[in-house]
């Protein structure tokens, strides 16, 4: 089935706790181009009683000596992947010389070279790409670091902790010495060496503790990181307001590196961030990229008590980390801005990636029970559904039990390596409720799916709710349990008064009874999102309008104007649906929208914005391709032909201001911006589009002009692309916005213009965000050009993922995942997809990354 030598995949249940425990580690690094040195002193302690070896993780190391209490070791096993020791003392030192290349390291693991500065990344499994050494994150040690490098060249030579000691030597070089006080798991470790441009700040702690923050920069660059620094001051203040958590070194550095696999990672005292995420103007970067750098910013540094000071104890543990981050860096956002909106952010992410997720053979718990390669459980389940089961135990045991669980959890594991077990212990301790049921959602994959029936009684006043909860198997489990289940429900009179509830499902079917209406009510389910479900039910276009229309709840109103707009398309299509919504609905729903002179302009811009495709094919049993696309742009042409001068009036009288990323700014351009979208494709579309790229001071109008041109296929959009590309074609992070909307673009001929993009001066094959940017975009987002009926996208991907995966497996996993989606599509598709697949797997040297992913998706395994 595949030429590939077996891997075997590591299982949860196999735990087993480290038979060594490493309590310092000294290391040194002599950074240079040709060879770089490095040498580690470990203080190793055995636990328990027993003759186990001790095995320590290495890959692509050259050893070159081992010594054992100061005396050169000869008697050692060494393989591709460890070098094992044994008969240890109780208690030693042990000694380890190892020679590695980062300059050739393109898999941007371990520690690397890329334009000229040396960075690590050794979450998860990546410090054995720099020494040997246990690499778990269930052995916690001291690190004290020196770092010897070309003065010159490498002026900052920057490690985690506090900066004790510095030298000059004779050849021009220059030394830097490193300790952290703090115990950590080696995939916290971090270096970083290279000149940059430094803006420093300082934070008092609320003990009155001076913090020195510094971020490091690109030359040229420090005034784009104000806004970073501003934003990791919010979240600094959020922390202890909102947790009682305040930060612990004395000093917290940021370092922006161009070539990066993901956003950013949290090492202690020292995050390393993709500069995408740390670099912002109004020139070059969007309100959603102010956005994202506010929330990325404040979710590596909550990391430092939520995945640092308590840290997991195995990586199936992952999400006691991620999900519990994530669910705070959602509140922080929402705190600083629109909460309705980013709830509306956060659920679209759970319907659109997570869904398709659970509905692949990629499905999983948030807590992994089988996994070959880690990097590959990075996952929208593990970080959002994580999130969203944080969430609900906020809901469950309200925000002040959830804090006093916050409190008993840091209280009883402070510097541990603990399990998601301890963590709902905690919740459950600190707060006497039983959370058994509740772990189930730990254990069990699949999207649960709620079928709802509501029946009244006019004599008696009586509503009854009959919910059955059913979570559909999926490829990794064939039994599923009854879920503990969180759901809001709202009750709107007809008088517009309206109350509310939380049912706490726990059964797979259960009857809520309530007394007391004069008449029938309309119910609103699974209000703010209350629990990472699918909701069935029969609701007549009435009742949609009356909840999209007056309900209370922010996120109810949006969603049900998305069920309305999702439930025509879908009857359009042969998926067919079962609710009777008509153009009448639509337009009654955009007249009621409209003239309702909705305050809330964000909120207006997300309710008359059409579900994505990939959200649409999440709601049916079968993708249709053509039809799907079709009817989503019937839908548009209905909505537009409608409301055309409704929208141009309103479009015409919000004004333009000079930029700053207020969240009233931001409301106001969202909503020109969509309704520019529509615009774009009539009469004047060609014209305005062009006029708002003329005249926009800041790059969220500019590109929402770009993105209204390409959506509508104005005319004026090559030109418009060229003009854009010759202001920034030196810009390689503005730039990448270029290269997405070129991917995404649909036409005939996407597949040569990709060639052409990638043939660009400033394309680059090792650096994942222009690899994401053209190949990814296309992938993931340019879906009648991937799903080309002749499979002609899934050819081009598939051979690109081959080269890619000899550069950066990492990266090339990332983007097979649309190629291990095809589940809903039609035969013919499925036959080509998987065509693809095998052919992937024919290839011997494919990465485990790679392997793990397109194995599970034929069924391999
Ligand atoms: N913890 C890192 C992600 C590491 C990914 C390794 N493949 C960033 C974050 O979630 O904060
Ligand atoms: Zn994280």
């Amino acid at each position: 089935m595949s030429n590939k030598t077996p891997v075997t995949a590591k299982r949860r249940l196999d735990y087993q706790p480290p038979a060594y425990q490493i309590h310092d580690i000294e290391l040194s690094f002599n950074l240079d181009d040709e060879v770089t040195k490095v040498k580690s002193l470990l203080h190793v302690f055995k636990q328990g009683d027993h003759d186990q070896p001790l095995k320590l993780d290495g890959e692509n190391l050259t050893l070159i000596e081992v010594k054992l209490n100061g005396k050169s070791l000869q008697q050692y096993e060494l393989t591709d992947e460890a070098l094992t020791l044994s008969n240890l003392p109780d208690e030693c030192f042990i000694e380890i010389y190892t020679e590695i290349d980062p300059a050739s390291n393109k898999t941007l693991e371990g520690l690397y070279k890329a334009s000229g500065s040396y960075c690590t990344q050794c979450e998860a499994e990546g410090f054995r790409k720099i020494t040997y050494f246990l690499d778990r994150p269930d052995v916690l040690s001291k690190y004290t670091v020196t770092i010897y490098a070309d003065k010159k060249r490498y002026p900052y030579l920057l490690s985690n902790g506090n900066k004790i000691d510095s030298g000059d030597l004779e050849d021009g070089k220059h030394w830097v010495k490193w300790q952290d006080p703090f115990f950590k798991p080696c995939y916290l470790f971090a270096l970083v060496a290279g000149d940059f441009d430094k803006l420093t700040q300082s934070f008092t702690t609320s003990s009155g503790r001076k913090v020195a923050l510094e971020l490091y920069v690109d030359k040229g660059m420090a005034h784009r990181g104000e806004h970073a620094l501003a934003s990791l001051k919010k979240a600094m203040k959020w922390d202890e307001v909102v947790f009682d958590l305040e930060y612990d070194l004395d000093i917290y550095m940021v370092v922006a590196v161009d070539f990066f696999n993901m956003g950013a990672m949290e090492n202690k005292g020292l995050n390393v961030f993709n500069s995408k995420y740390v670099l912002a103007d109004s020139q070059t970067a969007t309100d959603e990229d102010y956005f994202n750098i506010e929330s990325v910013i404040a979710h590596e540094y909550f990391h430092n008590w939520t995945g640092n000071r308590v840290t997991c104890r195995d990586w199936f543990q992952l999400s006691l980390k991620e999900g519990l981050t994530v669910f705070r860096d959602q509140q922080f956002s929402a705190d600083m801005g629109s909460p309705v909106v980013n709830r509306i952010k956060n659920v679209k992410v759970i319907r659109e990636h997570q869904f398709a997720e659970d509905a692949s053979a990629m499905a999983h718990p948030i807590r992994p029970d089988e996994v070959i390669e880690m990097n590959n459980f990075y996952t929208v389940t593990v970080y959002d559904k994580g999130a969203e089961v944080i969430r609900m135990l906020h809901t469950l045991l309200t925000p002040a039990g959830f804090k006093r669980g916050i409190d008993l959890y840091f209280k009883r594991h402070d510097g541990q390596a603990v399990t998601c077990d301890d963590f709902v212990n905690a919740m459950q301790d600190a707060n006497s409720i039983n959370l058994d049921q509740f772990k189930v959602w730990y254990e069990q994959s699949g999207t649960p799916e709620l079928t709802v029936e509501q029946d009244f009684a006019a004599d008696t006043g009586t509503l009854t709710l009959t919910i059955q909860q059913h979570t559909p198997v999926t490829l990794d489990q064939s039994q599923k349990k009854p879920l503990y289940i969180p759901v809001r429900v709202e009750y709107l009179a007809n008088d517009g008064s309206s109350t509310t509830d939380i049912i706490h499902l726990t059964q797979s079917q259960q009857k809520l009874v309530r007394d007391g209406f004069d008449v029938e009510p309309t119910v609103a389910l699974l209000g703010d999102f209350s629990a990472p479900v699918k909701v069935i039910r029969t609701l007549s276009a009435e009742s949609l309008l009356t909840i999209a229309l007056h309900s209370n709840d922010g996120f109810s109103r949006w969603d049900a104007a998305q069920t309305i707009y999702s439930q025509f398309i879908h009857s359009l299509t042969p998926n067919g649906s079962t609710l009777a919504i008509t153009q009448e609905t639509i337009t009654a729903l955009l007249d009621g929208l409209l003239e309702s002179a909705m305050e809330d302009q964000a909120l207006l811009a997300e309710m008359i914005t059409l579900p994505s495709v990939e959200t649409l094919v999440q709601q049916v049993p079968k993708y249709y391709v053509e039809s799907l696309h079709s009817a989503r742009e019937k839908l548009e042409r209905i909505i537009i032909s409608h409301a055309q001068p409704m929208f141009e009036k309103q479009y015409h009288g919000l004004a333009f201001t000079n930029y700053d990323y207020t969240p009233s700014q931001t409301a106001t351009r969202k909503l020109r911006n969509q309704l520019l979208m529509y615009i774009a494709s009539t009469e004047q579309g060609e014209e305005l589009v062009t006029q708002q790229f003329m005249q926009s001071d800041n790059m969220t109008d500019t590109l929402g002009a770009l993105k209204a041109a390409q959506h509508a296929k104005c005319k004026c959009f090559d030109k418009l692309m060229s003009q854009f590309e010759e202001t920034w074609r030196a810009d390689p992070i503005v730039l990448d916005k270029w290269f997405a909307l070129h991917a995404s673009r649909q036409s005939e001929d996407i597949l040569s213009r990709l060639d052409l993009l990638m043939g660009h001066q400033q394309f680059n094959h090792e650096n994942p965000n222009r690899v994401r940017s053209v190949i990814g975009s296309f992938a993931f987002f340019n879906s009648t050009g991937f799903h080309a009926k002749d499979g002609s996208g899934y050819r081009y991907i598939g051979q690109y993922l081959q080269k890619l995966d000899k550069i950066n497996p990492q990266v090339a996993s990332r983007i097979v995942t649309p190629l291990t989606q095809w589940q809903k599509l039609d035969e013919e598709r499925i036959v080509k997809m998987k065509a693809e697949l095998v052919r992937l797997l024919d290839n011997k040297d494919l990465s485990n990354d790679v392997y793990e992913k397109v194995s599970k998706s034929l069924g391999y395994q």
